[in-house]
């Protein structure tokens, strides 16, 4: 009964997250799902992003959270749009939600929606949101067996950034071996090392962004 009970969810999130994506294609917009664990750094990473924006870019962020619109708070200071979802509890986000929250945006404004789910390794990873990719972040603080724990979430995610990097001198975090188990459970994913505090690897970053970006353009939207 449990298990038809969640069938029926994922297939009615599955059709929405659909319609996103064919209405990303149709209005040229690039989505990218980031999620971790609580306090990895996702809005620290998208607070380095929008400063490495120019003012006219046409970026937008939805962050979502369990409660609170801290996040929100935190982002909007960069002047671009950004919206706070508050699940009350959930501990994803859903296309539906997404849908909802942007009712009120005009897509040909936005060329990046950069989505934060909110943070947990294994829920986010079973809903589609109808992105382009999602990318999961791992800080140094976590421990470099988490790919192994949450296999999922880095066998969906084409980018991991591994987060909070200046730290590595502090703590015993084995850098290659986060890597190897990354790219045991998912032998594509892409690697990318940041520091948002120390502001490292953030070129890096965007540049992988930007490629995927142009990756995206042009692509069928299924
Ligand atoms: N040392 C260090 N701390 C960081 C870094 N990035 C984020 N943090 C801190 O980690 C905490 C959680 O960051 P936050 O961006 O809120 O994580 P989120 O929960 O994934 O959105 C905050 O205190 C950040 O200042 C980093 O690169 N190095
Ligand atoms: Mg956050």
């Amino acid at each position: 009964m449990r298990v038809a009970v969640e069938e029926k969810v994922l297939n009615e999130n599955q059709r929405l997250a659909l319609e996103l994506r064919q209405r990303f294609h149709d209005h040229n917009v690039f989505c990218l799902n980031l999620i971790s664990a609580p306090g990895s750094g996702k809005t620290s990473l998208l607070e380095r992003t929008l400063e490495a924006m120019v003012r006219d870019a046409k970026v937008a962020v939805l962050t979502g959270d369990i409660q609170t619109e801290n996040d929100a708070r935190r982002l909007a200071g960069a002047g671009f749009p950004v919206k706070q979802i508050t699940t009350g509890g959930t501990c994803h986000l859903d296309a539906k939600m997404i849908t909802k929250a942007l009712a009120d945006w005009d897509l040909d404004k936005i060329e990046i929606l950069f989505i934060e789910n909110v943070g947990n390794l294994v829920c986010p990873s079973s809903y589609d949101l109808g992105e382009h990719a999602k990318v999961v972040l791992l800080s140094v603080t976590e421990g470099e067996d988490k790919p192994l724990k949450y296999p999922g979430i880095f066998l969906k995610s084409e980018l991991c950034v591994i987060n909070k990097t200046e730290l590595l001198p502090y703590v015993p975090f084995d850098l290659a071996a986060a890597r190897e188990n990354a790219r045991k459970v998912h032998p594509g994913i892409d690697i990318v090392e940041t520091s948002c505090t120390a502001r490292r690897g953030l070129d890096e970053w965007l540049a992988w962004i930007y490629r995927r970006q142009q990756k995206a353009i042009g692509a069928p939207a299924l």
